[in-house]
């Protein structure tokens, strides 16, 4: 009893460990953009922006190498009738080689207009890019 008992655990822990690492690691892109010689992905879990709270992943490579881009910031910007255009932001921290994240929270549906600008080592640049919110 007490052995199956103990191998019900190690499969419920087993499960939960395999599930969580799955997570980490499985990011699907939003949007990958060439700025020059420097290719920008945005990334998350999902590969979709919703409503509400999102988490946000860019990734800076050249040569598909990672790159140090010093301080990063994504801003969108949606035109709305009749009223100023609605703005989101996100400060993205340094995780990992050429990889930043933050959080962004977005009000409604709708197509954002994406600026992701950098300034750091590797020189200062910008790009822009259009992302639906769904
Ligand atoms: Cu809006």
């Amino acid at each position: 009893m007490r052995t199956w008992i103990g191998r019900m655990v190690l499969m419920v822990t087993t499960v939960v460990a395999l599930g969580s690492a799955a997570g980490a690691a499985d990011l699907k892109a939003i949007k990958t953009q060439k700025a020059k010689d420097m290719t920008v992905s945005v990334l998350n879990e999902t590969g979709k922006w919703k409503p509400g709270k999102n988490d946000v992943i860019v990734e800076f490579t050249k040569d598909k190498k990672p790159v140090d881009v010093g301080k990063v910031t994504l801003s969108t910007s949606m035109p709305m009738p009749g009223m100023a255009p609605m703005i989101a932001g996100a400060m993205l921290e340094p995780k990992g080689p050429g990889r930043y994240e933050g959080t962004i929270t977005f009000p409604d549906v709708g197509e954002r207009q994406v600026t992701v600008a950098w300034d750091g080592p590797a020189g200062k640049g910008s790009t822009k890019f259009a992302v639906p919110v769904r």
